[in-house]
């Protein structure tokens, strides 16, 4: 649902003011200790940030996606560890069930999902099963009014805080690639899950990731989401929306680096003048600016049609590949204009050069986004 404009402003408002307020002068703390703050998430649930994209009438906000970008390019303006917290409650933590849930599912998990109460994961990737989703190996067998699944899941992002999984799971073994495969919602207390440690990670500290493990896992016939063998397509279709999310969120961290690179190229002075002076550090800034309101654009406008009905695959891919590019581009600029100082940790522009590395990574590589995109435009002839 689309918010009408003044309510909008004073989400995006409020946003933004927990941003500067609050979340800035964690963010060396939070890598630091790679913990979140028990009262940051108290604050982000009394937000209504866990619920951004849930139903109204399941206790969340209900955004449009295009309010949901325009409050992601907010949440960008900080450490993605932040976003990361609530990010797969918005996302692909719970997409499958608000587009494909029965109605007995929705009522049973969307109100604690929106509120934060319930934490969700999203359990695809598998160790021989990452670009190629399809290749799933975890096993579910019928057994009577239940599934047994057996098998392990990897670099599933809030593993070790979540308590229900959208798992995808192979339910017929003699269909190839998606075919074969369900998606099922599972409690993280069924007996036989068990959770990984949390992996030592190259950047967005307080952010986690972990291995899943199913050992002959119960799951009841009603946790499954969709149809027998539609897990695949579901899956799909929640990256779709997911890929949108993270295009936001590469034009919020971008908005937030040049923001930061101006401001000290104002102040550090050589050979007797800013840094503004120097056309060439000018010439930095106003790349990295352009590429960031071209991926805005590109994002938003998806992003409006996604809401208009239109399907947005190939618009999401694009604005995925290009932003995610682009925030690391913009990112080794920012590391150039701090020159010295932006190695050193103090600052914090080598944290974010990190933590943007995986946007070009998770939901799906650069390079599955250009399969996708290619694919596509080979299909419409252009
Ligand atoms: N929406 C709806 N249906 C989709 C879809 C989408 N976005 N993408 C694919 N499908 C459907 C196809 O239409 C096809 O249906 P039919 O069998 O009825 O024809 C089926 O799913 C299989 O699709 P396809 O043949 O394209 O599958 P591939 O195995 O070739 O893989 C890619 C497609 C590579 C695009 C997919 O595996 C992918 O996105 N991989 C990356 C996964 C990813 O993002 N991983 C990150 C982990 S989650 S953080």
């Amino acid at each position: 649902m689309a918010l009408d404009a003044e309510t909008r402003d004073q989400l995006i408002d409020t946003v933004r003011r927990f941003v500067t307020e609050r979340l800035r002068p964690l963010e060396a703390k939070v890598a630091e200790d790679d913990a979140m703050p028990q009262d940051v998430i108290d604050e982000m649930k009394a937000l209504g940030l866990f619920g951004l994209s849930i139903p109204e009438s399941y206790g969340g906000l209900d955004l449009s996606m295009e309010d949901e970008c325009l409050v992601v390019v907010e949440l960008g303006r900080t450490s993605p560890a932040f976003r990361s917290t609530f990010g797969t409650n918005v996302g692909i933590g719970s997409q499958a069930l608000v587009m494909f849930g029965t109605e007995a599912q929705k009522q049973k998990y969307l109100p604690g999902i929106a509120s934060g109460d319930i934490i969700t994961s999203f359990a695809l990737t598998e160790p021989e099963a990452g670009s190629d989703s399809g290749a799933v190996q975890t096993r579910a067998v019928r057994d009577g009014d239940h599934y047994v699944l057996n098998g392990a899941k990897r670099y599933i992002t809030n593993a070790n805080k979540a308590d229900l999984f959208t798992v995808m799971a192979r339910t017929d073994p003699s269909k190839p690639g998606g075919g074969g495969v369900s998606a099922f919602l599972v409690e993280r207390n069924a007996p036989g899950l068990s959770v990984g440690k949390p992996e030592k990670k190259m950047g967005q500290q307080g952010a986690h990731v972990c291995d899943v493990i199913f050992d002959n896992v119960r799951v009841p016939v009603e946790n499954r989401i969709g149809a027998e063998g539609e897990g695949f397509k579901v899956a799909m279709q929640v990256l779709d929306k997911g890929r949108l999310h993270i295009s936001a969120l590469c034009v919020g961290v971008a908005e937030r680096l040049i923001t930061d690179c101006v401001a000290y190229a104002t102040e550090r002075k050589q050979f007797g003048q800013p840094l503004t002076g120097f056309q060439l550090v000018q010439g930095m800034i106003a790349d990295c600016k352009t590429e960031a309101l071209a991926a805005k654009a590109l994002t938003m406008e998806t992003a409006r049609r996604r809401d208009a009905g239109q399907n947005v695959t190939m618009e999401g891919a694009a604005a995925k590949y290009f932003a995610s590019e682009m925030v690391g581009r913009v990112a080794d600029k920012a590391v150039q204009i701090f020159g010295g100082a932006g190695y050193i940790t103090e600052y914090g522009i080598e944290r974010f050069y990190r933590d943007v590395r995986i946007f070009r990574i998770y939901e799906g590589t650069s390079q599955i986004q250009q399969v996708i995109i290619a694919r596509e435009t080979l299909k419409r002839g252009g």
